[in-house]
């Protein structure tokens, strides 16, 4: 078999740039490791920042994004000395879209279906071959077959655990990482939102945050030790736990419903450099991850494929190299500084083992001027709505 770009995974990194790329007449393949329904069955992100919308509508599948999305304008942001609310729309012009990573991926599977692209899932051992020739391939097996895509491209979109960062020879890449000593458990439960924004709240006993998917799909996290397993917390210690952590107004108006996912994902920061070796390039968490904290991951993969989109573009129409020669330079910019406010936001508002009461003091100091700085406020919400691409 043969393609233009051989897309190695099927979330939302790899079908966004399939579906961009068709739209520009560029074929491409995508490898996708599991099932459809495995990749459906994944409660992952749920904050799309304009930018991302735009590459949706672009992609010809917002239809549904526009329907069903809700506008968000601003968030709260609860501490010790209390609570208070930043305003996007008014300190930035720009709202964000409450819109889960699930139904992205889901319209993105549907336009792939509509338009009869070509998906492989259940591809297994992938590997790349040739990336640094002019003739690179992918082979694979799917059951007892093995198979080969050639390409004049390919784009690593298989996440943190995938083989395409690995194709990169370790002499050639850098890796940058920050571990946080806890994680996040969180609750998907069919109930209404406690409030019509998200709720970030840094509370003594730890972090927590209410966000949604819709009006009856309440989505949960409280930061809890990396030891813990789901099944460790019943339903009704999770929610005791979150009230206890939420200001008493916000947890008096808390409704509790049935739970229907309940996960702990470790938090991480980290990049690999260079995002690009000869014709492989890589793109989302295959080359970077942010703790979840500022709502970046999902962002700051679609902020690496509208650079590898426009990069293609441009090779495929003209033969200009330009885009292609500085992806990784581009992206990673990008990257970095959302790489930044993730970090900083997560160390304001959790609970570290072994601060002490300077440290405190120093994190309170730093949401009470937040709480009363419009220009510090200013800046919080340019990195949550998301900088220019
Ligand atoms: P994905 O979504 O991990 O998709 C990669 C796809 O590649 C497939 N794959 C392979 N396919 C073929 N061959 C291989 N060898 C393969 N290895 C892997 C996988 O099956 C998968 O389908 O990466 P992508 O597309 O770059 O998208 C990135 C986002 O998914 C990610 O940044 C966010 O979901 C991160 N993230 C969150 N971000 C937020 O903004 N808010 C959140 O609340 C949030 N929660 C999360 C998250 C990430 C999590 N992970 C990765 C464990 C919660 C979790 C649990
Ligand atoms: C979510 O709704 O899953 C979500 C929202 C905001 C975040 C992280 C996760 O910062």
């Amino acid at each position: 078999m043969r393609c233009q770009v051989a897309i190695i995974g099927g979330g939302p990194s790899g079908l966004l740039l399939g579906q961009l790329l068709h739209g520009q007449g560029i074929d491409a393949v995508v490898l996708e490791r599991r099932s459809r329904d495995y990749v459906l069955g994944r409660i992952r992100a749920g904050v799309l920042e304009q930018g991302l919308v735009g590459l949706m509508e672009e992609a010809g599948v917002a239809e549904r994004l526009h329907a069903e999305g809700h506008k968000h304008n601003g968030t709260v942001i609860v501490h010790p000395g209390g609570s208070f609310r930043v305003d996007f729309r008014e300190l930035t012009g720009r709202p964000v879209v409450v819109y889960g990573q699930t139904e992205v991926t889901r319209d993105l599977y549907d336009a792939r279906d509509a338009a009869g692209l070509m998906t492989e899932f259940g591809a297994e051992d992938v590997v790349i071959h040739g990336a640094d020739t002019d003739a690179p391939h992918v082979t694979y097996r799917v059951g007892d077959e093995a198979r080969r895509l050639d390409c004049d491209f390919v784009a690593g979109c298989d996440g943190f655990h995938g083989v395409s960062r690995r194709t990169i020879p370790a002499a050639l890449r850098r890796e940058f990482e920050k571990t946080y000593p806890f994680g996040w458990l969180g609750v998907l439960s069919e109930s209404p939102p406690v409030g019509d924004e998200l709720i970030y709240a840094g509370a003594e006993g730890g972090f927590a945050l209410c966000s949604m998917r819709n009006d009856r799909l309440s989505r949960y996290y409280v930061q809890c030790p990396l030891t813990d397993r789901p099944e460790d917390w019943s339903d009704e210690a999770f929610w005791a736990e979150l009230r206890h952590r939420l200001p008493a107004d916000v947890a008096g108006r808390l409704v509790t419903g049935p739970v229907i996912e309940k996960s702990i994902a470790p938090l991480r920061s980290f990049v690999t450099e260079p995002m690009q070796w000869g014709r492989l390039f890589l793109c989302g968490d295959a080359a970077h991850i942010v703790p979840p904290t500022g709502a970046k991951g999902l962002n700051t993969a679609a902020s690496d494929v509208n650079y590898l989109y426009r990069a293609l573009t441009g090779y495929y129409a003209s033969g200009d190299r330009a885009g292609l020669d500085s992806y990784s330079q581009k992206a990673l910019g990008r990257i970095w500084k959302a790489e930044r406010f993730s970090w900083w936001f997560s160390s304001l508002m959790h609970r570290f083992p072994g601060q002490d009461g300077f440290d405190l003091r120093m994190r309170e100091a730093e949401l009470a001027f937040l709480a009363e700085n419009e220009a510090q406020q200013r800046a919080f919400a340019e990195n949550y709505v998301g900088l220019p691409y």
